[in-house]
């Protein structure tokens, strides 16, 4: 076994966005691609030397050819230990809760998460703290930094380890400990629910589908639910996973998931229905007859978690990244808790989390979550809406117009423009920056616009500052539009138009979301020129 350095020189492009580096899948398989990548991860936290890692993958295609291109680095680089899942395999929520549970450096994870997987389609990698959480943004540019100006790298000549073989083995000095995936995740869990309760509710003969999108959940879900919780076998839909998610989107959203929708609107809907996605950090929450957007899911789990035996103390505070929804803050309120708006992305809620501040955060793109880990956790919300429900004995569509009924009603809905053309992406952003000023007082369909800034974010932890993080407009009366550029994407520019509208009258609570929305829609087309800067004349995705 031999220890080479490598010459190599700086690869463009290796910026980590909003959750780590995403590339197609042939660019990371690409010369050096990869292994620029983590040598840069190494130098931008100081060297990898003595110290310990997890390492794990949400099982797309590339998967465990990174995962042991990675083990030969970290060996090189005089890593003492690395903790991998068996078969290289991940959640994104159990990489995070093994980083805190075996107080390790941190960790990488394979995924790029909700992208498609396969040879033709992406792949990534993002590397999380000590505390269990991704990145944050000095780290990040760090790295990105690193990989600016590398000339070289260390990796070892070596056979690949066996990975299937749970157990201890070595590699040019170092320890690899290949773990069960699921069990220490399913053993949190456990911690945090009534499991018993659930049983109860399965037992008597609550259905339910959960679809992993033949995603990285699937081996979770089939443990956690059909195993533990005893929900009739074939609960699980889609569970094993594939390197190529089955040929879909891993994205659990009505368009992707689209289904499962279907079947909880049809006449053999379960009870219950949720579905997650590559990496298993998102969630959709679906009952007989009813979709339950991210935004309200937060704000319900928010007024209910108390019910759960992890929560049953009551919330610290909630946490929502600032495109979502303002459910929860009227949530926030009623309880008399703090409520903070952070930018796009989990890694703005670490510090806050870490501090104690809040127990709950999440966001209007399927990501919810809490203190238990430093991530965001698909499965984890399902449990609490499940133990939510077996506590109150309530219907999943019962409980949302229940929360309607007592806060209100906040209409919201996503819209999508992907693989735009760049530059006209920035030159619609940047004339909608030059206008800011000059918006308030304005009337659009939506009514007067009351407030037009972009976004930027102080950390009030480390007191470190974000800037540049979504432009919003706001209405008097409080509706809401957002715009701003997803930063996972991996071809062209993908534009988010983020649109809110709040309601309270009790006779206005069923109306559809296009209609509640209808005026919000067209303020956006005129305030920004939406169709004129993207070549559509309609979102590719609603969600
Ligand atoms: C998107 C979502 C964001 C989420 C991120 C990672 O980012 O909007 O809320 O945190 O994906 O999710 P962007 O920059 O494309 O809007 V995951 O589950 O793909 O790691
Ligand atoms: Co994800």
């Amino acid at each position: 076994m031999e220890k080479r350095t490598v010459q190599t020189q700086p690869i463009e492009g290796q910026k980590p966005g909003t959750s780590g580096l995403r590339k197609k899948t042939k660019v990371f398989m690409g010369p050096h691609y990869l292994e620029n990548f983590v040598q840069s991860i190494w130098n931008g936290i100081g060297g990898a030397a003595g110290k310990t890692f997890v390492l794990g993958g949400d099982g797309r295609y590339f998967n465990e050819q990174a995962a042991q291109v990675i083990l030969r680095m970290a060996a090189a680089s005089g890593a003492r230990k690395i903790i991998v899942g068996q078969n290289a395999l991940l959640s994104t929520p159990a990489a995070s809760h093994l980083i805190r549970k075996r107080k390790t450096d941190g960790g990488i994870i394979m995924s790029a998460s909700h992208n498609p997987g396969g040879i033709d389609e992406d792949f990534g990698v993002k590397f999380n703290i000590a505390n269990g959480g991704p990145a944050p943004e000095d780290v990040t540019n760090r790295m990105f930094e690193a990989t600016e100006t590398l000339t070289s790298y260390e990796i070892l000549e070596a056979q690949d380890v066996d990975l299937s073989a749970i157990g201890s083995h070595e590699l040019g000095g170092m320890e690899i400990e290949v773990v069960d995936p699921v069990q220490d995740y399913a053993e949190l869990m456990e911690t945090l629910f009534e499991f018993d309760k659930i049983r109860a509710l399965f037992a008597g003969g609550f259905t339910m589908k959960f679809d992993a999108m033949h995603a990285v959940t699937g081996p979770y879900a089939k443990e956690i639910l059909e195993r533990h919780l005893q929900a009739a076998p074939g609960t699980v839909l889609n569970g094993n996973p594939e390197p190529d998610f089955g040929g879909g989107h891993p994205d659990p959203n009505p368009i992707w998931a689209k289904p499962l929708v279907d079947l909880v609107m049809g006449p053999d809907a379960p009870d219950f229905a949720a579905a997650s996605d590559g990496d298993g950090d998102r969630n959709m929450i679906l009952g007989r007859g009813v979709y339950v957007t991210p935004s309200d899911s937060l704000a319900v789990l928010a007024a209910n978690a108390h019910l759960a035996p992890g929560y049953a103390a009551g919330l610290a505070g909630v946490a929502r990244s600032m495109p979502t929804s303002r459910a929860v803050d009227l949530v926030a309120q009623a309880k008399g808790i703090e409520c903070f708006e952070t930018p796009t992305g989990w890694k703005f809620f670490g510090n806050l989390l870490d501090a104690g501040r809040v127990t709950l955060c999440g966001e209007e793109s399927a990501g919810t979550g809490s203190d238990h880990v430093r991530e965001k956790d698909g499965l984890w919300a399902v449990l609490l809406w499940l133990n939510i429900l077996a506590e109150t004995g309530l219907s999943a569509k019962d409980l949302l117009m229940q929360h309607w009924e007592t806060y209100g009603r906040n209409y919201y809905s996503r819209h999508d423009y992907e693989a735009v053309d760049a530059l006209n992406a920035e030159a619609m952003m940047n004339a909608l920056r030059s206008k800011l000023s000059s918006l308030p007082g304005q009337t659009f369909d939506a009514g007067v616009v009351q407030s037009a800034d972009e976004f930027a974010y102080d950390d009030p932890i480390d007191l470190s500052r974000s800037e540049g993080q979504g432009i919003r407009i706001v209405f008097d009366g409080g509706s809401r539009i957002v715009f701003r550029l997803s930063g996972t994407g991996t071809v062209g520019a993908t534009l988010r138009v983020y649109l809110e509208a709040y309601e309270n009258h009790s006779d206005k609570l069923q109306v559809s979301v296009e209609t509640a929305l209808s005026d919000i829609i067209s303020s956006a087309q005129q305030i920004a020129g939406i169709r004129e800067a993207t070549g559509r004349t309609k979102p590719d995705v609603t969600t």
